[in-house]
């Protein structure tokens, strides 16, 4: 299966190189920073073509086109964030991601973390019981404490002090905002990052969830609950360390 998928991923980034070449088509979605762009659609659509092929009893979680109600836990289910940064992608044309998740009845089994620009392929899980960088094998980050390394946010979090995200970051060697979900996930793989604390949607965090997992680093949603691939929610996860500093903290300034 991983085979297949990271075949179709890699075409699926020529397809985004290409219409990075031509005029793309940009619409809003909810505001003005909130974008769509046809490469998002079109590329959603070819991975959706793919999977139907390939496994047509599996359902698909996505961003785009009205797949974004699909539960998470009946059956095969893969979840894909065609274009992940798309404000990245439409103003930098860089700094965004392709994600591919799969799910067996709630479980996590692959995720897929793909840097266009920079081809750089991370993915695993428990179905291969390892995470690789491209075809080496990654090993599990150092168990790192808030005040030894720098910390992924949201902006609006971060400004707000939501769930105490600014005094959070005070304890931490500083703050990192990338505008990109994926690219805060291969941060805290690499373990260049010790912690991400955000609002995402599942095709946000699907992916990188999995190989989080896989290699030790805990996450969870609102409340200190599990995570509920349902909506737009609080995500915080990162090193066994600075987690659990971060959930002691909040539990005393509530
Ligand atoms: P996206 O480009 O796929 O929407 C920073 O903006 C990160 O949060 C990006 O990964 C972005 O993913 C995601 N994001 C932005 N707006 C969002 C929204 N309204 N709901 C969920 N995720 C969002
Ligand atoms: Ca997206």
């Amino acid at each position: 299966m991983e085979k297949e998928i990271i075949s179709w991923i890699y075409e699926a980034a020529e397809k985004i190189k290409t219409g990075l070449g031509s005029a793309l088509k940009v619409d809003e979605k909810s505001d003005r920073t909130d974008l769509v762009t046809n490469v998002d659609k079109e590329v959603q659509n070819f991975l959706v073509e793919k999977i139907n092929t390939y496994d047509p009893d599996a359902k698909i979680l996505g961003e785009e086109n009205g797949l974004d109600q699909t539960p998470i836990d009946e059956g095969r289910v893969f979840v894909i964030d065609p274009i992940d940064g798309t404000m990245n992608f439409v103003m930098q044309q860089e700094n965004f991601c392709i994600m591919v998740a799969v799910y067996e009845d709630g479980i996590g089994q692959l995720g897929f973390i793909y840097d266009v620009m920079r081809d750089e392929l991370f993915w695993g899980g428990a179905r291969v019981g390892k995470v690789f960088y491209n075809r080496k094998e990654i090993s599990v980050p150092k168990n790192k404490q808030l005040k030894q390394g720098l910390i992924g946010m949201n902006a609006a979090l971060y400004r707000h002090n939501f769930h105490h995200a600014q005094d959070i970051g005070n304890k931490s060697m500083g703050i990192r905002i990338l505008g990109c979900a994926g690219l805060e996930f291969i941060a805290m793989i690499k373990g260049t990052q010790i912690g991400y604390i955000s609002m995402l949607s599942p095709w946000d965090y699907a992916a990188g969830k999995i190989m989080m997992d896989q290699l030790g680093m805990p996450s969870y949603g609102a409340d200190q609950q599990s995570l509920t691939f349902r909506k737009r929610e609080l995500f915080i996860g990162g090193t066994e360390a600075a987690v659990r500093e971060i959930q002691a903290f909040n539990q005393e300034n509530q």
